[in-house]
C-alpha cells in the first residue's frame, strides 16, 4: 500500500488535515484504533476559536456547524457571586466563538471522508512506525488477521495523547514540558436547556463549576473534583445538588435537571512535547500537547497545528518549497505556548486551591484585577477568542 501522507489517527486533527490535503489533491490514508463509534462516542470540545471555522469552511466541511452552531459574542466569570461579563466581540472587534460540539465535528467530517472515497481504515492494530529519518518512511499495521505495510512521503501523528507516534520519537531528541494539577473534572451532559444563553464559569469555596451547552435544547456542565472520586460515586441526583450549591444564588432556581446522557471524570493536565517533527514525522494535536479544559483550548490547538501542516504540505507539493515543512515544529510551538500560559492562568484563577492565605488573596485580587480594567478583560476576550494564525511563508 502507497500513499503520499500518512495520518495516524481519526480524531478531529487527523480527519481535518486528510480532508485539506484532498481537496489539493494530496493523497492520504488514514489509520484508525477504533471503530468510529467509539470515536463518536467520546465527549469532549465544543467551543471552536474563529479560526477553527474558518479553517472548517475551507475544508468545505462547515455545512451543519454553520447551520447549527450557535455564535457566542460573550461569557460570564462569577467570583462567588460576582458576575462579570467579558464581551468578547466588543474587547476584539468583532470576534466570536461557535458553540458546536466535537462529536457533531468529528462526525461531519466523518460523512465527507466517505464522500470523498478518501482511504480510513478503522481498527488498525499494532500501528508503527519506520525509517521517518529517510526519505522512504513506512508505517506497518494488521487489520483483520492481515499485516499491511503503507509506504509514504510523510507521517503526520494525529493520534492523542496516547497515540503511538510521540513514543516512536528517538528519546534523546525530545524533551517534554508537564503540569499535573490536585483535582479533576466531571462532566454531565443532559438534554435539558442550558440555565443561560452564555458560558459562565463560576469560582465557589466548593469548587470550581462551568455551565456550558451543545444546542439550545442541550446542556455540558461541569464540576471541579477529587482526583480520588470515581464517577460511578456521582449519581445524577447528587451531580445536580452539587451544581445548585456552586451556582450564583439570583440564578439557581433557574437550573433545569434531567437523566445524564454521560458523565466522566477528566484529570486536568498541562503538557507540551518539543519539538514536533522527526525527520519526516509530524506530531498534531493532543499526540504533542495537552492543556486543561478551562481556556477551550484543546481542539483549537489541534487546529492550528493542522493548518500550519497543511499549508506546508501544499507549498511542499504544490512549489516545490521544501524549506517550510522545517519550520512546522517553530511556527506551532509559538502558538501552542501562549494558549498553554492562558489555560494555565484560567484554571489558576478559578479553581479553588487548598492553598495558604497568601496565595489566596492573590487569586482573588487577581480575579478582581483582571475583570474590573478595560486592559484585563480585553486580555482575556482576545485570548478566548482565540489568537490569530501564523502565515506559513
Ligand atoms: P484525539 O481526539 O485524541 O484523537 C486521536 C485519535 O487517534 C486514535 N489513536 C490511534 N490510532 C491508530 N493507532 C494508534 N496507536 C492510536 N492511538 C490513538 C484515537 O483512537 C483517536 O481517535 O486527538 P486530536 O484529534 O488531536 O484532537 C484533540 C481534541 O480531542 C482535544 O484537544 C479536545 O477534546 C480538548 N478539549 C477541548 N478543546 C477545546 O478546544 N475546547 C473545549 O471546549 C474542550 N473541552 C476537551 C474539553 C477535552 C476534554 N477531555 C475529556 C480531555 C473538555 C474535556 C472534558
Ligand atoms: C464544553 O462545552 O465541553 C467546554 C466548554 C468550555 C470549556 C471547556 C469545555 O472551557
Amino acid at each position: 500500500m502507497k500513499t503520499q501522507v500518512a495520518i495516524i489517527g481519526a480524531g478531529p486533527s487527523g480527519l481535518l488535515l486528510g480532508q485539506l490535503l484532498h481537496r489539493q489533491g494530496i493523497d492520504t490514508v488514514i489509520l484508525e484504533a477504533k471503530t468510529p463509534e467509539y470515536v463518536l462516542s467520546r465527549i469532549r470540545a465544543g467551543v471552536l476559536e474563529y479560526g477553527f471555522v474558518d479553517l472548517m469552511r475551507e475544508a468545505g466541511a462547515s455545512e451543519r456547524m454553520d447551520r447549527e452552531g450557535l455564535v457566542h459574542e460573550g461569557f460570564s466569570l462569577d467570583f462567588n457571586g460576582r458576575r462579570e461579563r467579558i464581551d468578547m466581540a466588543g474587547l476584539t472587534g468583532g470576534h466570536s466563538v461557535m458553540v458546536y460540539g466535537q462529536t457533531d465535528l468529528t462526525e461531519d467530517l466523518m460523512a465527507i471522508r466517505k464522500t470523498s472515497g478518501a482511504p480510513i481504515i478503522y481498527e488498525a492494530a499494532n500501528v508503527q512506525l519506520h525509517d521517518f529519518y529517510t526519505d522512504a518512511p513506512r508505517v506497518t499495521f494488521e487489520h483483520k488477521g492481515e499485516k499491511i505495510t503503507l509506504e509514504c512521503d510523510y507521517i503526520a501523528g494525529c493520534d492523542g495523547f496516547h497515540g503511538v507516534s510521540r513514543q516512536s520519537a528517538p528519546q534523546d531528541k525530545i524533551r517534554n514540558f508537564e503540569r499535573v494539577y490536585p483535582f479533576g473534572w466531571l462532566g454531565l451532559l443532559s438534554d435539558t436547556p442550558p440555565i443561560e444563553e452564555e458560558l459562565l464559569y463560576i469560582h465557589n469555596p466548593r469548587g470550581f463549576a462551568l455551565c456550558s451547552m451543545r444546542s439550545t435544547t442541550r446542556s455540558r456542565y461541569y464540576l471541579q473534583c477529587s482526583l480520588a472520586e470515581h464517577v460511578e460515586e456521582w449519581s445524577d441526583d447528587r451531580f445536580w445538588s452539587e451544581l445548585s450549591l456552586r451556582l450564583p444564588k439570583d440564578i439557581a432556581g433557574q437550573l433545569i435537571t434531567g437523566p445524564s446522557l454521560e458523565k466522566s471524570i477528566a484529570p486536568l493536565r498541562s503538557f507540551v512535547a518539543e519539538p514536533m517533527k522527526f525527520g519526516r514525522m509530524f506530531l498534531v494535536g493532543d499526540a504533542a500537547h495537552i492543556v486543561p479544559p478551562t481556556g477551550a483550548k484543546g481542539l483549537n490547538l489541534a487546529s492550528s497545528d493542522v493548518y500550519t501542516l497543511y499549508h506546508a504540505l501544499r507549498g511542499t507539493y504544490h512549489e516545490g518549497r521544501a524549506d517550510l515543512l522545517d519550520k512546522y515544529s517553530e511556527i506551532c510551538l509559538r502558538r501552542i505556548w501562549k494558549a498553554e500560559r492562558f489555560s494555565w492562568w484560567m484554571t489558576m484563577l478559578l479553581h479553588t486551591f487548598d492553598e495558604d492565605p497568601f496565595s489566596q488573596r492573590i487569586q482573588q485580587a487577581e480575579q478582581d484585577y483582571y475583570t474590573s480594567t478595560v486592559a484585563g478583560r480585553t486580555t482575556i476576550a482576545e485570548n478566548y477568542v482565540g489568537l490569530p494564525y501564523e502565515p506559513v511563508v
